[in-house]
């Protein structure tokens, strides 16, 4: 276990100090006012040779998806707390986690988040407030049997962004307003390239975006308002989503729609292709709209021998791993407007990916025991030479 180097390695310091930039200065960028986010009050033990202080040195932040083992298993936690600088809520800000019965809610699990981030220095991803997924089964049940209407729907949605995002205000650095509306090439897309079948473009037609948008920055005009998508940025072969994903959001900037960034979630598969230097124009063709990118939920999987010990299946595939998240991160690295380069989860043992991709894993950067892969190492590696040329991205905030 890397807990003891971590301990004897690191030192303890304001966290501001380690990052080498207060957050506040982090926090912006095509917000229109002076961010207001928590200052970095803690003293978290940080090693110089972490993602998040190697990161810092060129504004970079560094994020991992948290569930509430992550923040609460002492070995996990300190993982969580040591090597990032960003963390996102799994699962705790989605709607059926947060409203579970109409009117009732149990915002216990993104408290805790929200509070870990502040003690330990860190901005939060705020995920996600308009997805087809993890809805509530009173609001689904109530929309499929007719008791909910369209007109009920499009209010209901606007109190739920407007009571969330009004809860967090000041305290998410991003969020995810809108998450895989656009169609892929297996769905049926609309002439504008969304997903005629997603649930909300069905019931409330493409202009829900633009409202989504404006709700959110009503409640929390600093927050960055990210649309949030996969295969939106190198995977695509045809690139059509890419373009259909930016052309929409040329035509709501041009609209003064309040939208600041695009997050590519970053879910490869070791066994399709994926262009790093596709990813890398794709996040510069949205930052020349004057949009920030971010890589929102970086993993790559492959096949294994069983789910339970992760050991990838044949060589290749395992050099293919971490050279696949170092193209992401170097594509990121690249752009000056990437922010926030965030992996989803950061063991193989909690990955969503065994449970949802029959016969795959070892998408993370620490295996099963909890031991670095090279995955890191490509990571940690690729921070430390970005020091010595990547744009820094303090300047643009
Ligand atoms: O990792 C999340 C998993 O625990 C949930 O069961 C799943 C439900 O669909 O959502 C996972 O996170 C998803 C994220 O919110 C949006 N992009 C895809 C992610 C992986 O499915």
């Amino acid at each position: 276990m890397k807990l003891s180097r971590l301990a004897v390695i690191g030192t303890t310091v304001g966290t501001a100090a380690v990052l080498g930039i207060s957050t506040a200065a982090m926090a912006t960028s095509g917000a229109p006012a002076a961010p207001k986010h928590p200052a970095a009050a803690s003293a978290t033990t940080v090693a110089p040779d972490s993602l998040r202080a190697l990161a810092a040195k060129i504004g970079l932040r560094i994020g991992t998806a948290a569930g509430p083992s992550r923040l609460t298993t002492p070995q996990l936690a300190a993982i969580t707390a040591g090597q990032f600088s960003v963390l996102t809520p799994e699962n705790e800000m989605k709607w059926q986690v947060v409203e579970p019965t109409q009117g009732q809610f149990d915002w216990t699990g993104a408290d805790n988040l929200v509070k870990f981030a502040k003690a330990n220095g860190q901005l939060v991803r705020g995920h996600t407030l308009m997805w087809h997924s993890q809805l509530p089964d009173w609001l689904t049940t109530g929309v499929a049997n007719g008791t909910i209407s369209d007109a009920q729907l499009k209010s209901l949605l606007h109190q739920h962004i407007t009571t969330e995002v009004s809860r967090y205000k000041g305290k998410i650095w991003q969020w995810d307003v809108a998450n895989e509306v656009f169609a892929n090439s297996w769905d049926t897309a609309q002439p504008d390239g969304l997903n005629a079948n997603d649930f909300w473009i069905q019931h409330l037609g493409s202009g829900i975006l633009a409202d989504a948008f404006r709700w959110a920055h009503a409640a929390d005009p600093h927050a960055l308002l990210c649309y949030n998508d996969f295969n939106i940025a190198g995977e695509d072969g045809t690139n059509a989503k890419y373009q259909n994903v930016h052309d929409f959001v040329a035509k709501l900037k041009a609209q003064g729609v309040p939208i600041d960034c695009v997050g590519e979630q970053g879910h490869l598969d070791t066994q399709y292709g994926f262009s790093g230097t596709r990813m890398q124009q794709d996040l510069q063709g949205y930052a020349s709209l004057g949009l920030k990118v971010a890589i929102t939920e970086a993993d790559v999987r492959t096949f294994v021998n069983n789910a339970t010990d992760q050991v990838p299946t044949s060589n290749p595939e395992t050099l293919a791993q971490p050279y696949e998240f170092g193209q992401m991160l170097k594509a990121c690295l690249a752009v000056k407007n990437c922010i926030s380069f965030t992996i989803w989860g950061f063991d193989d043992a909690e990955s969503w990916v065994p449970g949802v991709f029959a016969g795959e894993g070892y998408s993370d950067i620490y295996d099963v025991n909890l031991n670095k892969k090279d995955a890191y190492f490509e990571l940690q590696q690729d921070l430390r030479l970005a020091a010595f040329g990547a744009p820094d991205r303090r300047r643009t905030f």
